[in-house]
Order: C-alpha cells, then structure tokens, then sequence
C-alpha cells in the first residue's frame, strides 16, 4: 500500500478502474513521463477553474482582467483580483491528485510537470520537476523596468504598489493573454514533450495556447496520450486514452495499479 508522501490510504477507494493494460504496461516501461496539467487539478483543493459554469470567467471576464491593457487601464481592479485570488491559494493544500504526480517521481524518476497553474501547488506537493507556463501567482515584477519582487510579501497590500526604482506599477508574475510564454520554460516543456514515452493532460480544457500544442508535439513524436479530465476537450479526439474523472480520484489509483503492476 502506498502511503508514502501525504497522499491518501488506497484501501478506501471505493469502485476501481479497469485502466487498460496498454497504459499500464507504457507507464512500467517508460523512462520518462509528463504530465501537463491546467487548472482542474487544484479544483480538489478549492482553487476555482476558469471556464466552469461556476468558474472565475463566469463572475470576471478575461478581457478586462487577464491582459495588459487591463492592468494598465484599471491597476487598482486588477490588483485587487488578484490579491483576492492569492489569498485562496496561499490557504490551498495539495491534494491526491497532485501527490500521486510526486509519487510518480518514485517509480519513474523521469517524471516533469508542465503546469499552466499559477499556484505553486505541484511544488508544495513534492514534485521536483516543476515547469511552470503561465507564471506564479507568489511572485511579483515592475510592469516599468521589468524589476523582481519575489522575496516581497505584498498580500496585505490593499493598494497596487509602486516600484522603488522607476515609480512603475508591480504587477503579479503571471503570464496574461497576448502576452509571451518565458521563453525557457515553453521551449523546455517542447523538449520534453518531443521526448516522453507517455504524456498525461491533466485538468485543462486544452484551449489556450502554445500550451494546448504540448500534447499535439508529443503525439508527432510517437508518445502515448492519455487525457484525465471528467469533460471532454479538443484533446480528446487526439488522445490515444481518455479517463473520465478527476485527478484526484484517477492518478492515486493509476499510480497504485503502476506499483502493483
Ligand atoms: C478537472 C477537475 C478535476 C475540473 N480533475 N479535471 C493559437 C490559436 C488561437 C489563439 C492563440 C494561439 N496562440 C496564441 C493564441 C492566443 C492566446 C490563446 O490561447 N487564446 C485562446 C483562448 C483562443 N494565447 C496567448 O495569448 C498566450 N500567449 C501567446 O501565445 O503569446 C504569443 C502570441 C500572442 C498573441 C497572438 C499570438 C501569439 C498566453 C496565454 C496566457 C493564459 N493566461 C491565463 C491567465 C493566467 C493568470 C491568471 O491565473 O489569472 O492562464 S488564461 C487561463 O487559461 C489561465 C490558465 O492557465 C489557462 C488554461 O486554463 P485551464 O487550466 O485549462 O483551465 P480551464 O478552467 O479552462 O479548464 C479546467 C479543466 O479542468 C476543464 O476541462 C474541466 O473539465 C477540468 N476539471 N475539475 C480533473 N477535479
Ligand atoms: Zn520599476
């Protein structure tokens, strides 16, 4: 039983999966894995998804908040949503789902998690391989001269703060519509993705982009696809497996079956 690294007991799991012996026998042979995930995968751990009926595009839209025009119209609102947002995720705990990643590390030491989430919670879970695509929401940069305040606490900050060196507006260090990617990160999630043996998309709905490509990449290189997601995606068409259900609930089994295997 696998008890190791926080995450649940599997001896009471309720109904089993009958995963299929192919994806059983390519995660127990593979030298290397990936899992890209989105922001389904913190939903278990209370963080709200964005496209959900209930989710953050339904009370705020993105064109007023997820872009630099926004940020430059209207600091104070954006800031705001986002200091709101920062305090959800810093009381946010990993759950199973992102502890069986980590645990994967155990069986697979090739393991790397390309993640479009901006709340560190791979990393806190104990994943060591952390791509991080759109940012993180704990860290902070001048919008005028480009200056870091990752060490600053700013979270009791009610008012968007200004840069000591230029008089700038700080901003959150996340990645917002039109804006690029950190070149390092999109370009080693490439590399990664052209050489995994078996590639899971994990809690996106596989709509923005470059992220949406990385699995697409992977298929072009000969990796097994393998979607996790209770809804479907434009993935799914493209995936060679489609587990319906939630991260939470599929990757502690998946990763106990593996083990067990
Ligand atoms: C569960 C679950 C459970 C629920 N378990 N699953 C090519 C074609 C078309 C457009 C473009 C293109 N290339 C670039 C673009 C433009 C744009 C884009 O993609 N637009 C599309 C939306 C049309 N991309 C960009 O602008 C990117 N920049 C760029 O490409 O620069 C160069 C360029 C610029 C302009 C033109 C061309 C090139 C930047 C994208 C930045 C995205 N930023 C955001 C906000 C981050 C900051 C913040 O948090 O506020 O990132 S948007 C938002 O979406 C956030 C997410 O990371 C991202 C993806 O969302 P995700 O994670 O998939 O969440 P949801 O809510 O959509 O889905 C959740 C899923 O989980 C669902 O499927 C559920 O079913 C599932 N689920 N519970 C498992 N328990
Ligand atoms: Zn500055």
């Amino acid at each position: 039983m696998l008890t190791n690294n926080g995450f649940p007991s599997m001896s009471n799991l309720g109904t089993t999966i009958d995963f299929s012996p192919t994806l059983v026998n390519r995660i127990a042979q593979a030298p290397s894995i990936l899992f890209l995930t989105g922001a389904g995968v913190s939903a278990e751990s209370g963080v709200a998804t964005f496209r959900a009926a209930d989710g953050l595009w339904s009370k705020f839209r993105p064109e007023e908040l997820a872009n630099v025009d926004a940020f430059l119209a209207n600091p104070q609102m954006v800031w705001e949503w986002y200091q709101s947002r920062r305090e959800v995720v810093l009381n946010a705990r990993p759950n199973a789902g992102h502890y069986a990643m980590a645990a994967f590390e155990g069986v697979i030491p090739e393991t790397t998690v390309i993640t479009q989430n901006i709340d560190g919670l791979h990393q806190e879970a104990g994943s060591r391989d952390v791509v991080e695509l759109h940012g993180n929401i704990r860290k902070n940069f001048c919008q005028g001269c480009g200056k870091r305040y990752d060490d600053v606490d700013f979270l009791t900050e009610q008012l968007v703060q200004q840069c000591g060196d230029c008089g700038g507006m700080i901003r959150p260090d996340v990645v917002w519509f039109g804006e690029l990617l950190p070149q390092q990160a999109i370009a080693r999630a490439e590399f990664l993705a052209r050489k995994a043996h078996v590639i899971f998309s994990v809690g996106t709905s596989s709509l923005v982009w470059p992220a949406a490509g990385i699995p697409l990449i992977g298929l072009e290189a000969g990796a097994y696809i393998v979607e996790v997601n209770p809804d479907p995606t434009p993935l799914t068409n493209h995936a060679h497996e489609s587990i319906r259900g939630t991260s939470g609930d599929v990757l502690p089994r998946l990763l106990e079956r593996v083990v067990g295997s």
